[in-house]
């Protein structure tokens, strides 16, 4: 099979019967697969809680390794709106000219970088340092600071044996105190200061509720955007026509980047905790159980994607849930976005073709369904223009 092929895990379930059970370190889950009712109950936000315990809503749970509420995701409203309407704006500047010219510089300067050398292994010496040295954008703070990030390797919460390993997220737990308690000694322009500066219901934020919005803003879109920039040089290497199509024809990569992102779906799912019981497709959702809220599984769903198991660049109707649906969508989503874009851009304006010499899957196990989200390893060898 193809590197770039990424099965519809879901599909045989998602049409007989929409849903399927999960068990998650003894706090079942309920995955809903169809996007009629993946939306539905990402709209309600009143019958399907994301303010359980802090960790509890994630798949699989991270309530043992954490005990900070991750702001506004954590959160329902009213109070969701009021926290969300603190950091709208400053997750919006990516769509400053500036900001882009400057991830444009980032991401030519890692390009570059690796056309030098002869092959790479693709995570750790593009997509982490390219994802990293973003981050500092939207951070607002010098670039130099992405080594330490970068020093982290792929995952915040999981090491090679573990799906969620304690001690390697005190790591960026306790980095980010430290950095909190930094930034209050001398405050400059970054997001920290700009946070520790808010008022939530009238008074300042409280630190807590400042490393809750910093540890989502580090894990919401590490492994996320790494997989996309893999995954997407994966389909590059095994469609070269696409790199040509792509440059030559800019607004392409408008839609390219969306059919991406619903193709690989980087976050297969979100749970919610049921408030009020309801029926979904047969299943009956009793009061604080929990559902998911299956992204990856609804983006193939036939009823709203035509050929859905194909890559069609300048699909017209993608009505994709990749980045979430309804009140808590993806705060990342404009810098996810931007970054997509320049990647795409500055990729087929300076590599010819990319060579895949080894590659090692990234299956997620969901139960009776196995998903490949992305790789574990893969070494490529890139050409340049
Ligand atoms: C949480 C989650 C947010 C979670 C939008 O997703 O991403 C996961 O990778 C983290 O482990 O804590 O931030």
């Amino acid at each position: 099979m193809s590197a770039s092929n990424f099965s519809d895990a879901f599909k045989d379930t998602r049409e007989a019967k929409g849903t399927c059970p999960f068990n998650d370190q003894n706090d079942p889950v309920t995955m809903l697969l169809r996007f009629k009712d993946v939306r539905k109950t990402a709209h309600n936000t009143k019958g399907f809680s994301s303010a359980a315990k802090p960790g509890r809503i994630v798949v699989p749970s991270e309530v043992n390794i954490r005990d900070t509420r991750q702001i506004p995701f954590e959160v329902d409203p009213p109070e969701h709106t009021e926290y969300r309407a603190l950091v709208e704006d400053w997750f919006k500047r990516p769509l400053d000219p500036d900001y882009e010219n400057k991830l444009t510089q980032i991401v030519e300067a890692e390009i570059e970088r690796v056309l030098q050398k002869g092959s790479i292994e693709a995570i750790s010496e593009l997509s982490l340092p390219i994802q990293s040295k973003a981050l500092t954008l939207l951070l607002n703070i010098p670039l130099t600071e992405a080594q330490t990030w970068i020093s982290w390797g792929t995952h915040v919460f999981r090491s090679e044996d573990s799906d969620l390993d304690a001690d390697k997220a005190s790591i960026l737990y306790d980095y980010i105190d430290a950095e909190i308690d930094k930034v209050i000694a001398v405050p400059n322009d970054s997001l920290y200061s700009v946070l520790l500066n808010s008022e939530y219901q009238g008074r300042k934020m409280t630190k807590e509720e400042v490393k809750g919005v910093l540890i989502l803003t580090f894990a919401g879109g590490r492994d996320t955007v790494i997989n996309y920039l893999t995954n997407t040089i994966a389909y590059l290497a095994e469609h070269p026509e696409a790199i040509e199509k792509l440059h030559n024809n800019p607004t392409l990569v408008n839609t390219a980047i969306e059919e991406f992102v619903r193709y690989f779906s980087p976050l297969t799912h979100m749970g919610r905790v049921v408030k009020e019981e309801k029926e979904i497709s047969g299943h009956v959702a009793k009061e604080d159980t929990r559902v998911s809220l299956c992204w990856a599984s609804a983006n193939r769903d036939e009823s709203v994607f035509e050929n859905p198991n194909e890559i069609i660049l300048d699909r017209k109707m993608n009505p994709h849930v990749a980045f979430g649906f309804g009140a808590h969508k993806c705060l990342g989503a404009t810098h996810a976005r931007q970054l997509m874009k320049v990647f795409l851009r500055v990729f087929t304006e300076k590599v010819s073709t990319v060579e895949i010499m080894d590659a090692a899957e990234n299956i997620e196990d969901w139960g009776a369904h196995k998903r490949k989200v992305g790789f574990n390893e893969l070494t490529i060898k890139l050409n340049a223009k």
